[in-house]
């Protein structure tokens, strides 16, 4: 465990670490988890400032979490506009019921909302924004 972080802390400051931080952002964060509360750390999405313009590119990060059963996931709205976490169908942009944020105002994050205990593969979507898709996996 002990080199393990002392590796973790040389890459860090290693040159390389512009290239390694966009692709290592999710890792941090899940690291972060790990030490946090004992046995369930919490998941956060961020909707990413630009995500309500639909030819922004920018969606829910990461678009897709893996959470335990029943665990809770915090959504951090991070752009200028209203945004929800509401599971369903993004096609028809139903929602299903099996959670929901609710209205997530501009620069707020969601109350900590409690994923299915079955597991699978739920998706959601912003039923202001339905092109911002995601899914959580319950496993
Ligand atoms: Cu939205």
């Amino acid at each position: 465990m002990v080199s393990v972080l002392l590796t973790i802390s040389i890459l860090g400051t290693s040159p390389s670490e512009t290239m390694a931080q966009g692709t290592n952002a999710s890792n941090a964060t899940g690291a972060a988890n790990a030490t946090g509360t004992a046995g369930g750390g919490e998941t956060t999405v961020v909707m990413p400032l630009g995500s309500s313009a639909s030819t922004g590119g920018q969606g829910y990060e990461p678009d897709q979490s893996t959470v335990s059963p029943g665990a809770t996931i915090v959504w951090d709205n991070q752009d200028n506009a209203l945004h929800t976490a509401t599971s369903g169908n993004p096609d028809t942009a139903t929602p299903d019921g099996k959670f929901d944020t609710g209205l997530v105002g501009a620069n707020q994050r969601s109350k900590p909302v409690t994923m299915p205990t079955e597991p699978g593969d739920y998706m959601y979507f912003c039923t202001l924004h339905p092109f911002l898709v995601g899914t959580v996996t319950v496993q």
